[in-house]
């Protein structure tokens, strides 16, 4: 075990959880108190619950700065009332989620002063890492008859697996142990390799090429993390691999077919506004197809870095002044602009991947959240990304062409009505005239379970709601089912939609007929534990939505 292995175990770190049972001592006789079991407990409530928004050092981003000087103005009774019913700043209730004691315990946790958990470094990450069929054991050739490109990985969020899903069949192919609530998968460039984040820092590479495909390598990248991606740019195709993580906040660059650690990067360092930042963690990163480069997205300093991997050696690194809390985003159609939200700053960046700089900042209504965003042809504004926002009712469409209709480039040329806020993902297909939104974070029972679909043709026209949790026929419950992540399959005549129950309740995945927009398929297992995101092969292989 490496020596920071031992030290988490020495802190009560187990499967990468936040439970510092070091942190006992109040610093003051006065200051809030709490027991070792509640303090561990606590601790891994808040970083399952908390930390993605707040940040471990709670420094504040998507949510606010939870450091004692401002918690304990608040005081326990007030901060035990916001984790129980939300605020109108965006922030959800947990009542239904945690327990009384659960909120107390979280309540006087973030009155006392955070720890720093211990870095994790290529000791750490070598000492993690299994070659578990090492390549020349793999196949030379597809040993299944499996149709590769509609393959979905579906992230079975509480389960802490993936299920690998047959597209043409709707069957389960297999359920594969990845990292805890692990969060996206990724496709090599060649489509034979499905990588796996866990927000636990666990890498997965799935071989798809097996005759039950399977993990072929695993290591872990750190303690908090978020994102993965490969190299696509031709003549390094699955070569490297990259992931980021939230902490330590670092990226690492790997062997794209084993995930042997190659180069840690930190991104420790100094904001837009010129200060200093401990906690910079890496949100989304993406491969550019136009250079050997991936576009990292560093959240809190609002620095956009452009990683060049054709020298790891010798690596050279673009740095882009964007805006702060940068988190998710996707490409414009042509694959040359990467839009990405700042979205506790209300704006989206628009990076030029060709010449290497910021297209625009561009400022949109409260908290966008794209996903990857959604591209079409809008018939009046030419080409345009879509993105949804969970503090607004409202999905903003941007002008994406800069060299046909250079008046609505990187301008909100329109922004469509939703029933309400809460949306996390859109999504189209170049064969759909349909854009799809969900709105699994709004606290109403009816527009969470329902999504909107709007006619691509027709703008004008009010979108459909429709209500897909009905439609899944599951038992009836007071507990929301989230519909989340539209997904299209591999020919774009079918779009998949998660019903994300709870973690003890029946989940399902209901399929639609995208031209009818009816009801073509439900995938139902005991065993599809709190699905979430899916990504089908061939779209995610190739960036299409
Ligand atoms: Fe995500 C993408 C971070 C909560 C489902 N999520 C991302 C990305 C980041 C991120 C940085 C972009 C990765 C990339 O492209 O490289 N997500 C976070 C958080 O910090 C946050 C807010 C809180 C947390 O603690 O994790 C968070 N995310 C969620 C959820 O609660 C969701 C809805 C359910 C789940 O499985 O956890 C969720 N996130 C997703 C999905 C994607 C994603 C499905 C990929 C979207 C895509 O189409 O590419």
């Amino acid at each position: 075990m490496s020596s920071n292995a031992q030290k988490l175990k020495a802190m009560g770190w187990a499967f990468g959880l936040l439970l510092s049972g070091s942190a006992l001592t109040p610093v003051a006789a006065q200051s809030p108190q709490l027991t070792p079991e509640q303090m561990k407990s606590a601790g891994d409530t808040y970083f399952q619950r908390c930390a993605g928004c707040h940040g471990v050092l709670r420094k504040g981003a998507t949510g606010k700065n939870l450091e004692p000087q401002n918690t304990t103005k608040l005081g326990q009774e007030r901060l035990e009332k916001i984790i129980a019913m939300g605020t109108d700043g965006g922030m959800v209730n947990f009542d239904d989620i945690l327990t009384k004691d659960e909120i107390k315990n979280v309540a006087t946790y973030i009155q006392m002063p955070p720890q720093a958990p211990p870095e994790w470094g290529m000791k750490d990450m070598m000492a993690s890492w299994k070659n578990i069929v090492p390549v020349e054991k793999r196949p030379t050739k597809q040993m299944n008859n499996l149709n590769l490109k509609n393959v979905f990985s579906v992230t079975l969020r509480d389960a802490g697996e993936v299920a690998l899903i047959d597209g043409d069949s709707k069957k389960i192919i297999s359920r594969v142990k990845t990292g805890y609530a692990v969060h996206i998968s990724r496709i090599s460039a060649s489509g034979r390799y499905i990588y796996v984040i866990g927000r636990d820092g666990l890498l997965s590479l799935i071989d798809m090429w097996m005759e039950n495909p399977g993990i072929v390598a695993e290591m872990k990248m750190g303690l908090d993390a978020r994102s993965i991606d490969t190299s696509k740019f031709k003549g390094f195709e699955d070569k490297y691999a990259i992931a980021g993580s939230y902490w330590p906040p670092q990226y690492v660059i790997m062997d794209g077919d084993t995930l042997k650690p190659i180069k840690i990067m930190s991104t420790r360092g100094i904001t837009v506004d010129g200060e200093y930042h401990p906690e910079p963690r890496v949100a989304s990163i993406v491969a550019s197809m136009t250079k050997p480069e991936w576009v990292v997205n560093i959240k809190e300093t609002g620095q956009i870095l452009l990683v060049d991997y054709s020298d790891i050696k010798n690596l050279k690194t673009t740095t882009i002044e964007s805006a702060k809390f940068l988190h998710d985003g996707g490409w414009d159609a042509s694959k040359r602009y990467f839009l990405v939200a700042a979205n506790a700053s209300n704006k989206i960046a628009v990076v030029d991947t060709k010449e290497g700089k910021l297209a625009a900042l561009v400022s949109t209504k409260k908290i966008p959240h794209p996903g990857r965003g959604a591209n079409f042809v809008h018939p009046k504004y030419g080409p345009v990304w879509a993105t949804g926002h969970l503090g607004d009712d409202v999905v903003t469409l941007i002008g994406t062409d800069p060299e046909k209709n250079p008046q609505h480039a990187w301008k909100v040329v329109e922004e469509l009505k939703m029933p309400g806020a809460g949306n996390l993902f859109v999504k189209t297909h170049p064969k759909s005239q349909n854009l799809w939104a969900d709105a699994p974070q709004n606290p109403d029972k009816d527009i969470a379970e329902s999504v909107a679909v709007y006619d691509l043709k027709d703008l004008t026209k009010k979108p459909e709601i429709i209500n897909i949790a009905k439609l899944a026929g599951l038992p009836e419950s007071k507990a929301i089912k989230r519909v989340v992540h539209p997904e299209y399959d591999e020919t774009g005549t079918e779009v998949w939609f998660s019903l994300w129950a709870g973690k003890t309740e029946p989940s399902a995945i209901v399929v639609l007929d995208d031209k009818t927009r009816k009801l073509k398929a439900v995938i139902k297992d005991p065993k599809l534990i709190t699905p979430t995101g899916k990504f089908n092969v061939l779209n995610t292989q190739h960036d299409v939505y």
